[in-house]
């Protein structure tokens, strides 16, 4: 009502809402989408599948040409720090506006790093560290990741954690081997 009554006196009602979304006679381009996914880790133990943390879900489509809003909510607490061989996936890459924890953040040290969001063929890169500590009898909050990215290229992209999470002596055997895991797809379509 207040948006209607401040058109009106502006002497611009028709204008006002012609902007919102209806068809505009001079421009045939649609309209930039913005989207919103989320996902969910979850460590081992709420999945009953111990040491086997979990992206859920781990399969994701997006429209071609969209702008993302992607939150990650990760309940893991514990680290599983990049080896220097992979240091390059410390730095967030391919993303705008990322905040961990309601911080904006470009790079997490190594040894605090818990999982990452890469999705190599689109040259996007979100390290994160582990989920806050819960204070006595109170539930576990997430760690919530919050990034932009625009999905410009379509196919089906492969995303992975290439934090060594897994099992095995480089941490890279189980959930980091298995779609579905620490592994998935993004699809642009
Ligand atoms: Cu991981």
């Amino acid at each position: 009502m207040l948006v209607a009554a401040g058109a009106l006196a502006a002497g611009g009602a028709l204008t006002a809402c012609s902007s919102n979304s209806s068809a505009s006679n001079t421009t045939t381009a649609p309209p930039p989408v913005t989207v919103h996914l989320a996902t969910v880790v979850m460590d081992g133990g709420m999945v009953n599948h111990s040491g086997w943390p979990m992206y859920q879900p781990s399969d994701m489509t997006v429209p071609k040409g969209a702008t993302v809003d992607m939150t990650i909510y990760s309940y893991d607490t514990g680290t599983a720090p990049l080896p220097a061989n992979m240091a390059i996936y410390t730095k967030a890459a391919g993303v705008t506006d990322l905040t961990e924890g309601g911080q904006p953040v470009t790079t997490v040290a190594a040894s605090d790093v818990a999982h990452t969001f890469t999705v190599p063929q689109l040259g996007i890169n979100v390290p994160f560290g582990v989920a806050p500590t819960a204070a006595a009898n109170s539930e576990q909050k997430p760690l919530v990741v919050t990034f932009t990215f625009t999905a410009s290229k379509s196919g089906t992209f492969t995303w992975k954690c290439m934090a060594p999470c897994g099992s095995g002596s480089d941490g890279m055997g189980g959930p980091m081997a298995t779609m579905g895991y620490m592994e998935g797809t993004l699809t642009v379509a």
